[in-house]
């Protein structure tokens, strides 16, 4: 009983939010450091071509974020010494292939990520890499519009064509895009995607879900060509969507929220279009181009494993109800009278992890990864330094509960749990630096002061456990 006895337990983290480094190595510049701090990015981004000038530097928190660009070899040590099995990250494009098109790779941010690598065999801890988190070079969306254009599914994949070669050696496990329906919530950070004046928006955001679809099919069939060992696997934000009321109204309004959200799991492991999205986008007048030989690529190249990040349940209700807000990843729903909130407003809801494990599970019946999880909370160093951060031991340790309930109970195939993040890092959704979220506390404040030094946190000793005893002491 208990997990299984290979159980991938770590962390997960993403380039932009942790590396900093933006100027050096040659990197080039992506969306996601040309948004600026301190307030809702992805909509302010959204049709203000004029942000992604550079032209106020200190504006833009990634890039510095907590330089792990040149403290990678302390952070993965303190992984190594947590007992990290696993540790998620992503790969910025722009170190790879500045401007995103060309054919050559940029040697020296392909070495950045074997030293990273290296690092972590000395550990024993297996990366899991995320191709694409909320990346896209600029120069690709200003030469070619970002995923509105079929382009960008070539350009996609030389860069994983370059991933899989290279790193043949260091990484087997996969993950094409992180958080994937995020391009119908947050088009720019998503997919490097604003609109023009009176443009049918929901169509390009279609037309970019569909393009990044045949492009994780196609990364999918490439990487079990260049390696048959690998394992690859989609990534989508998660979390049930429960009715407001038993009234069918809102049964029927939360329905619909859970199949917008699977909408890209089901193509993804499924291999093809639901019917009912076939039918509500030609209702709304959304028609995605498709080239001959889409489908059939959609069909044959699924993914081998369903990954998530599950911050929040969302509670929904019947338009027209009045109901109170709150706040939570990616998008705001009713408030739920029964949940408790975070620092930030998003609901904590840990039974909710196993409703989504389960749903999930029964829906597509493939092993589940669990690739963020955690707690965005104000942390007050004591005298000492210490963070003493109860409310985060108690958030996981429910949540790793709920999710031991459902491997044990309920069956669920569940391959692993990286934490999000394992370490301080810029938040994505507001670029702030007070909101944390580590084990490991970065010496980094929201004016950009700080020494950038790193220390453990009382949470960090507590996982070290959890992983020792492997979820048994919790
Ligand atoms: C997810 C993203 C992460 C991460 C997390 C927490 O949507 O995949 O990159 O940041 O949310 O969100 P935030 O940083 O806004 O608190």
């Amino acid at each position: 009983m208990g997990f299984p006895k290979n159980f991938l337990w770590g962390g997960a983290t993403a380039a932009n939010q942790l590396e900093g480094g933006v100027f050096e190595g040659g990197r080039g510049l992506a969306n996601v450091d040309v948004c600026p701090s301190g307030a809702d990015r992805s909509s302010v981004i959204a049709g203000h071509r004029k942000m992604l000038k550079m032209d106020d530097k200190h504006e833009y928190p990634a890039a510095e974020a907590v330089d792990f660009y040149h403290h990678f070899r302390e952070d993965i040590r303190l992984f190594g010494e947590m007992g990290f099995k696993v540790y998620r990250l992503s790969i910025a494009w722009t170190r790879i292939f500045p401007n995103g098109d060309e054919q050559e790779p940029n040697e020296e941010g392909l070495r950045f990520y074997e030293e990273i690598f290296k690092e972590c065999r000395k550990y024993h801890i297996q990366p899991l890499v995320t191709i694409s988190h909320f990346d896209c070079p600029v120069y690709l969306i200003e030469k070619y519009g970002g995923w509105r254009n079929r382009e960008m599914i070539r350009f996609y994949l030389r860069l994983c064509e370059v991933l899989f070669t290279r790193f043949k050696d260091d990484v087997t496990h996969w993950l094409t895009f992180n958080e994937i329906n995020m391009i119908l919530h947050a088009p720019f950070m998503g997919a490097g995607i604003y609109f023009k004046d009176g443009e049918n928006e929901e169509q390009v955001k279609y037309q970019a879900a569909h393009y990044e679809l045949v492009a994780s099919a196609l990364a999918t069939r490439m990487a079990h060509e260049i390696n048959p060992e690998n394992k690859v696997g989609c990534m989508f934000a998660a979390g049930s969507a429960y009715p407001y009321t038993c009234r069918p109204e809102d049964v029927w309004e939360a329905l619909l929220t859970d199949q917008e959200n699977y909408f890209f799991v089901d193509v993804q492991s499924r291999g093809y279009y639901p019917s009912y999205a076939v039918k509500r986008l030609q209702k709304k007048g959304v028609f995605p181009v498709m080239d001959a030989g889409d489908a059939e690529i959609l069909r044959e190249y699924t993914v081998d494993f369903i990954s998530f990040s599950y911050y929040n349940s969302r509670c929904i209700a019947a338009p027209g109800g009045g109901q109170e807000e709150a706040e939570g990843n990616l998008f705001k729903s009713a408030k739920n009278p029964y949940l408790s909130y975070s620092d930030w407003g998003w609901p904590i809801d840990p039974l909710g992890l196993r409703i989504t494990l389960n749903q999930v599970y029964d829906r597509y019946q493939k092993p589940l990864f669990i690739v963020e999880n955690g707690l965005g909370a104000f942390d007050e160093p004591d005298e000492n330094g210490y963070v003493v951060d109860d409310y985060r031991i108690e958030y996981l340790r429910e949540h790793i509960r709920a999710m031991k309930d459902a491997v044990e109970e309920d069956g669920v195939e569940l391959m692993g749990y990286t934490s999000w993040a394992p370490i301080d890092l810029i938040s994505a959704g507001s670029g702030e630096m007070k909101k944390r979220y580590g084990f490991i506390y970065v010496d980094k404040q929201e004016d950009g002061s700080g020494t950038l030094a790193r220390s453990r946190k009382k949470s960090f000793y507590w996982y070290k456990k959890v992983i020792e005893t492997n979820g048994e002491e919790l």
